[in-house]
């Protein structure tokens, strides 16, 4: 709602400094910024003494995250169990911020867990929990296919999976670290695979896209 607000105090401005004698840009100003006020989706995470405020986000994938940070704070992606450890070991590939404004867009729907690395030990940590963008007209497949464990040290499940389709992991810089053929008990193994986050892609034997989905590698 605060968002709206915010878009709506735009709007007004943007009414007035359209140009008065002619009505129609001022309607056509008002109708633009009244569509971006209905789908602002802009959202953000300060640092406040030793706390993340909100910590606990809920966005869609896509959304644009603006993170406020002052020294000598830290906003660090953690595994799950570091995070549930107040332990402040980074996780491979994940976003890692120190002080001053920064944006994260994360596409990938899951829940991310981050600390502050100086005082993760005093519990000064936050989730962002991202799900599936109802805008997005594959993102209905996204919840067909299970992908577990999560995360995974030896080897992933891919229920759902299809014999022919393939599946592919990728890093957080886009590189292709696997590449398998699926086979129908879905089971691939990912012991050679570093620890850290990595997109999963699953395409079937046209190429299409059946899920991509963000798992966790942890050994
Ligand atoms: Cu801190």
């Amino acid at each position: 709602m605060r968002n709206f607000a915010a878009a709506a105090t735009k709007l007004r401005l943007a009414v007035s400094y359209a140009p008065n004698h002619d009505p129609h840009m001022r309607t056509l100003a008002a109708s633009l910024l009244l569509l971006a006020a209905f789908t602002a989706q802009s959202q953000v995470i300060n640092q406040s003494n030793f706390s993340f405020n909100p910590n606990l986000l809920t966005v869609q994938a896509g959304t644009e995250i603006t993170i406020n940070i002052g020294a000598p704070h830290t906003f660090t992606e953690v595994s799950e169990a570091t995070w549930n450890a107040n332990g402040n070991t980074p996780l491979g590939g994940g976003f890692n911020f120190n002080a001053g404004t920064h944006q994260l867009t994360l596409t990938v729907p899951g829940t991310y867990y981050y600390v502050c690395v100086p005082h993760a030990n005093m519990g000064m940590k936050g989730r962002i929990v991202v799900e599936v963008n109802t805008d997005v007209a594959d993102a209905e497949l996204v919840p067909q296919v299970l992908v577990f464990p999560n995360p995974a040290d030896r080897f992933l499940i891919v229920e759902g999976a299809m014999g022919g389709a393939v599946v592919q992991l990728f890093d957080a810089q886009g590189r292709q670290v696997l590449r398998q053929l699926m086979a129908t008990d879905g089971r691939l193994d990912v012991v050679a695979v570093p620890a850290g986050a990595y997109v999963l892609r699953m395409t079937d034997q046209r190429g299409d896209l059946l899920t991509e989905q963000r798992v966790v590698i942890a050994h």
